[in-house]
């Protein structure tokens, strides 16, 4: 069928995506379509998340209308409209419609960008700058300046990278705590990263974390190995994060062990997974500088339906003992631990810091940003 002039006009007043009208066919003579002969489609971004396809056809069928692995269908009439919702802020997508199983038309459209849609937040109050340690993501807080950096050296931290990787989809909102952990300094916030703290959360801090996480929050745990105690308070991120877990409601623990790995490839293949195979790369390899270990406590044969092991040393089963990395659900919240600040070290800190540049090795920019997007919920993570 030739595209009629109401497509034509329709994407001439539409400025975000684009419809290729050149797919052609009908779906009179297939499966659930009856009657149904295919006119013409458009689709455009409706939102961050959605993108509409506009189409029409004499008599009635089933279309369905795909991007990627998203896919919507309707039992459709005359014109109707079909939302592929779920999608990546600011992102391309090929589309294919298709109307009783027979791919009719396809094109492309991408959703609408959505500029700092999801908040992270760097805790920066708990000795994260004790030591050796810098993993801030700017030296100024709570907003990392300058606030539209060239690159991440503009901002001055061993975790500037993580903080700009982030920053520069769009996507993200960065910002560092400047004072205690509370309801207050939690709220809007989609992400709390605890980058290997140095000194214990008050009761009050915990409860504030664990009611975030409750409603639905993210926590990034950043450990560290046994005995990294930076500023000699006789706390170390291992026995703060055993404490802070557990009142959170994780089944995952971390244990008081210092181990090396740094060619830790003995991830989860689940190539779907959200963290392993997210939307900032694939994690194939991870390098560990003394980390802790973590374990999954309880039953573990039925535990692991709320964790996910990420990350096991290698050489042993992928169980519930030797993890180097998780995630798990708590309730409405996510939370994901890994047992090294070092693989997100991204080598340049204030002046005076043994620092080394981890983030651009092997996938280790890839896991902590798909963690977070998971943590976040970004659609599409
Ligand atoms: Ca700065
Ligand atoms: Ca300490
Ligand atoms: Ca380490
Ligand atoms: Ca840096």
């Amino acid at each position: 069928m030739t595209p009629s002039w109401f497509s034509v006009l329709f994407l001439a007043c539409t400025p975000v995506g684009t419809g290729d009208t050149a797919g052609t066919g009908t779906g009179s003579s297939l499966g659930t379509a009856t009657d149904a002969v295919f006119v013409s489609a458009s689709a455009q971004g409706s939102s961050p998340t959605e993108i509409d396809l506009q189409g029409e056809v004499t008599g009635q069928g089933r279309a369905c209308v795909s991007a990627g692995t998203r896919q919507s269908c309707a039992t459709v009439s005359g014109a109707f409209s079909l939302y592929l919702a779920g999608l990546l802020p600011d992102t391309a997508y090929d589309l294919s419609l298709s109307l009783g199983g027979v791919e009719v038309w396809t094109g492309s459209a991408s959703t609408l960008v959505s500029q700092g849609a999801f908040s992270v937040l760097f805790d920066r109050d708990h000795g994260e700058q004790a030591g050796n340690a810098d993993w801030v993501i700017d030296d100024d807080y709570p907003d990392p300046d300058p606030s539209s950096p060239g690159s991440e050296t503009a901002w001055n931290g061993a975790y500037s990278s993580f903080g700009y990787d982030l920053w520069s989809t769009g996507r993200y909102t960065v910002a560092s705590t400047s004072g205690e952990l509370s309801q207050d300094a939690l709220s809007g916030v989609d992400v709390l990263v605890l980058p290997e703290p140095n000194t214990p959360l008050s009761a009050a801090e915990q409860a504030a974390v664990v009611a975030f996480v409750a409603a639905g929050g993210g926590l990034f745990y950043i450990s560290d190995h046994d005995g990294a105690d930076r500023d000699g308070d006789g706390h170390t991120a291992v026995d703060i994060g055993q404490s802070l877990l557990a009142a959170v409601g994780c089944l995952t623990t971390i244990d008081a062990t210092n181990v090396d790995q740094y060619q830790a490839d003995n991830i989860n293949p689940d190539a779907g997974d959200p963290v392993v195979g997210g939307s900032f790369g694939p994690v194939a390899e991870l390098g560990f500088f003394a980390a802790a270990t973590l374990s999954v406590t309880g039953d573990s044969s039925t535990a692991s339906s709320a964790v996910v092991g990420l990350v096991w040393r290698n050489g042993y089963d992928q169980a519930a003992i030797e993890l180097l990395a998780a995630r798990e659900r708590v309730g409405a919240g996510r939370v994901v631990i890994i047992g090294d600040s070092s693989p997100a070290d991204d080598g340049t800190a204030a002046y005076g810091n043994q620092v080394y540049d981890s983030w651009h090795d092997q996938n280790n920019a890839a896991f902590f940003l798909n963690a977070t997007a998971w943590l976040a919920g970004d659609p599409g993570s």
